[in-house]
């Protein structure tokens, strides 16, 4: 595989979907071929499992259904976009990926982290992002700019336990392999999140070309 594959993480309204279309826009300015995705969803399969996942008007999900979901979203999303994406040598923007199984269904939920790495491994096989931006931020302030948005998701039900076990699982992959992971202060003004974003572009876009 001859692209890039770059993952962006953090807790609920860190601003994730925001900062993929930032730095989308800023690689496009340079000739980059960019794909941006997201998890769970990204191909129009994929996207039905996201609103069997996120529908808060279902039966009680098990939370091993909520983890299987997850990977058989994510096995059709890299089969149909990812891989072929970074076969023709594309950088990926996939707004989370596998770093939020273990930390929603890990992390939140209290699954075994085993259990979720024999999944990553049959789905993925060797396949891992090359790198992940880890927007963090206190609880309080996502879950603020999540309500603004009015109606709540599944997630979005939680309670602030599950989202602060949920950021400290990202916190603590991402300062147990930071070779792989970029941690930026989501809490700061929208401004300065990206100005951080800016000074990563230059090794990014050294890695994109290979
Ligand atoms: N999930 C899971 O459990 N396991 C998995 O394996 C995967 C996912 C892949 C759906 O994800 C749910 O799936 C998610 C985890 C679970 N549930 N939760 N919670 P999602 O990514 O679609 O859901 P999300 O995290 O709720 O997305 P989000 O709330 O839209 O967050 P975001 O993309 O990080 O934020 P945003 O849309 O860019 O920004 C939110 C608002 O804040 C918006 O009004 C922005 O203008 C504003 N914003 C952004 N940055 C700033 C700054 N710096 N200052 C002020 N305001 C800002």
């Amino acid at each position: 595989m001859s692209g890039l594959f770059i993952t962006l993480e953090g807790p609920e309204g860190a601003g994730k979907s925001t900062n993929r279309e930032y730095l989308a826009q800023r690689l496009r300015e340079h000739g980059i071929d960019v794909v941006m995705t997201r998890e769970p969803g990204g191909t129009p399969l994929a996207e039905r499992i996201r609103e069997l996942l996120l529908d808060p008007s279902d039966e009680t999900m098990a939370v091993d259904t909520e983890l299987l979901l997850m990977f058989a979203a994510r096995a059709q999303h890299l089969a149909m976009v990812i891989r072929p994406a970074l076969a023709r040598g594309a950088v990926v923007l996939c707004d989370r990926f596998t770093d939020a199984t273990y930390a929603y269904q890990g992390g939140g939920r209290g699954l075994p982290i085993e259990r979720i790495a024999t999944l990553e491994h049959f789905v993925q096989g060797q396949l891992r992002p090359d790198l992940t931006l880890v927007f963090d931020l206190p609880v309080e302030i996502g879950l603020a700019r999540a309500a603004a948005r009015g109606r709540l998701d599944r997630f979005e039900q939680e309670g602030q336990a599950f989202f602060e076990a949920v950021r400290q699982a990202y916190l603590q992959r991402a300062a147990a392999a930071p070779q792989r992971y970029h941690l930026l202060n989501a809490a700061q003004p929208l401004a300065a999140v990206q100005q951080a974003i800016d000074t990563l572009l230059p090794d990014i876009l050294e890695r994109s070309r290979g």
